[in-house]
């Protein structure tokens, strides 16, 4: 049985230093309003579900935030501040570039002074990498704030949401991050490590709540809100995302298949529909699917705005 938002947020624990979270999300919603600037917020990654209070196990999902993430840099190289909400375990922007070399990798010792310096061969990238990282810091322009499962988000997207209300279709949600549609809550949850001498597991979950119902219904009604569908069945891609668009009256869908998600994406609204594709030259050459992305809800929110 589905469980509405107001009992699931009472059914599950308020994450810790959550109010430290919340009070520096607010500011940086009041400080960019203060000076006019468009907002968006970025949700990333995978959401765990815990199957214990004490959690040695969890529900996991695939999702890496290469989209969160690349979209973010984007979004900021567009001149919009951005709130990151990311899972603690996915990519982050700008670091993103680098994960993939052990980081003692990317050093040298310098005989000369002996002191440590980058390796010529990764100098270049990481000089351009952090100038940019360096700017968009040194301006505030950007907001890290991480969760590390499902409950965690929630909590966090519904304060970030109810803040950015306050500057209504100045901003925007980028609801990337892949939401689990099933969680045990804290009653039916075990306090301590599942014992395997109890015999093989059943596990009953319940349905999480469609949030974006009260996010778009009560918590930031005002915004421009991009929502992402993810299937595996071609078949039925379009048809999820228009009924998603009609039942919750947002601006956007991005609908997107497993296998090909990195290189096509489907915009929709309610009266459109439209591929983005990356060519096989953009794809040799490291363009990534996310600037189209961006550069297409840049303009949605431009027009949105007026
Ligand atoms: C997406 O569809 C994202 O594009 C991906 C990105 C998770 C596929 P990666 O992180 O992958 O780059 O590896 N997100 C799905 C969003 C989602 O879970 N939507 C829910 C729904 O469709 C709630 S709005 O019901």
């Amino acid at each position: 049985m589905a469980t509405d938002s107001a009992s699931f947020f009472r059914q599950t624990s308020v994450p810790d230093k959550f109010e430290e979270r919340n009070q520096c999300i607010k500011s940086f919603v009041e400080r960019h309003k203060s000076l006019q600037n468009r907002i968006v917020l970025v949700s990333s990654g995978g959401t765990t579900v815990p199957l214990e209070s004490r959690t040695v196990r969890f529900i996991d999902n695939f999702s890496v935030g290469t989209r969160g993430s690349s979209s973010a840099e984007y979004f900021l190289d567009k001149g919009y501040a951005v709130i990151f909400l990311y899972s603690k375990k996915s990519l982050i922007p700008y670091t993103r570039h680098f994960v993939k070399i052990p980081f003692l990798d990317l050093l040298d010792s310098c005989v000369k002074n002996d002191d440590v310096c980058v390796r010529d061969e990764y100098r270049g990238e990481i000089k351009t990498v952090l100038q940019k990282y360096r700017q968009v810091t040194d301006e505030g322009r950007l907001l890290m704030v991480d969760f590390s499962n499902l409950t965690e988000y929630l909590h966090l997207l519904r304060a970030s949401s109810q803040h950015l209300n306050s500057i209504g279709p100045q901003a925007m949600l980028y609801l990337a991050a892949a939401v689990s549609d099933f969680y045990i809550p804290k009653s039916d949850m075990p306090q301590h490590k599942i014992q395997s001498s109890d015999g093989p597991l059943q596990l009953e979950l319940q349905l999480v709540p469609k949030m974006l119902e009260p996010l778009t219904r009560e918590w930031c009604p005002n915004a421009f809100t991009v929502s992402f569908k993810l299937e595996t069945d071609m078949e039925i891609l379009l048809s999820k995302a228009k009924r998603a668009l009609n039942k919750y009256n947002h601006q956007v869908v991005i609908a997107n298949l497993l296998e090909t998600r990195k290189t096509e994406v489907m915009v929709v609204t309610r009266d459109s529909d439209q591929w983005l594709r990356l060519s096989g030259e953009e794809l040799a050459s490291g363009t990534e699917i996310e600037t189209k992305i961006v550069e297409e809800l840049q303009k949605k929110h431009d027009e949105f705005r007026t």
